[in-house]
């Protein structure tokens, strides 16, 4: 049965079990400081609002038995999967791998790595480490999303211009149907967030549609009840 979705550009009929809840890099890494997005030169207390209304979607994924599936952006601890180019790149305060107070700067396994404690993955819930800040990029994602016949993504998570509008991009090229949260997001930017939500629904949602999690949550209600 489809149900509507309060969005933009306009409102979208999902069949719920034929949708999924992507939650994108809710990392210490990028949330807390000391890790990447710090050294990067980034105020990273700017990422918390998306934690509340992201936990409250989440409680509500879960309760009406949605897939769920949460990513990690990191590099295996020998920097064999890691970019030259990326490790290199401008002049943060440490490099990808370098140590910091939550371990090696986006290092798998690290501390830092992991998904912060109020979005902690529960058993069932896939977690995808990626290498790029795109979520197909190398990694199972699609092949999970087919065998389940997913056709649609709530998309969640940071930062909105970069990891999220990348998978964003990648799955709308796969055909799939992203609806994007936009309190469920955000940038270390203000005005990244705002242009990076306006460049996925502009022009009758030339990559997908923006919600929220009031318009997610009567949905998921509903299909509960
Ligand atoms: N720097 C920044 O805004 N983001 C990233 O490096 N990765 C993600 O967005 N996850």
């Amino acid at each position: 049965m489809k149900t509507l979705m309060e969005a933009e550009p306009e409102p979208i009929a999902v069949e719920l079990d034929r949708t999924a809840l992507i939650i994108i890099d809710m990392q210490r890494d990028f949330l807390e400081p000391g890790g990447f997005g710090e050294a990067l030169g980034n105020d990273v207390k700017r990422l918390q609002a998306a934690v509340e209304p992201l936990k409250a979607v989440l409680a509500a994924a879960r309760a009406a038995g949605l897939m769920v599936i949460h990513t990690r952006e990191g590099h295996r601890p020998d920097l064999s999967d890691a970019p030259p180019a990326k490790v290199e790149r401008g002049a943060p305060s440490a490099r990808i791998g370098d140590p910091g107070p939550m371990g090696r700067i986006l290092i798998r396994g690290e501390p830092g790595h992991d998904i912060v404690p109020a979005l902690y993955p529960i058993d069932g819930e896939p977690v995808i480490d990626k290498p790029g800040k795109g979520a197909f990029y190398q990694t199972d994602l699609e092949s999970m999303l087919r065998h389940r016949g997913i056709e649609n993504l709530i998309v969640t998570g940071v930062t909105t211009e970069v990891c999220v509008n990348t998978t964003v991009r990648e799955a709308n090229d796969r055909g799939y149907r992203c609806i994007v949260l936009g309190d469920c997001c955000a940038s270390y930017f203000p005005e990244f967030h705002e242009m990076g939500l306006k460049m996925i629904k502009a022009q009758g949602g030339i990559f997908g549609w923006v919600s929220d999690s009031a318009s997610a949550l009567a949905v998921l209600s509903r299909a509960r009840a």
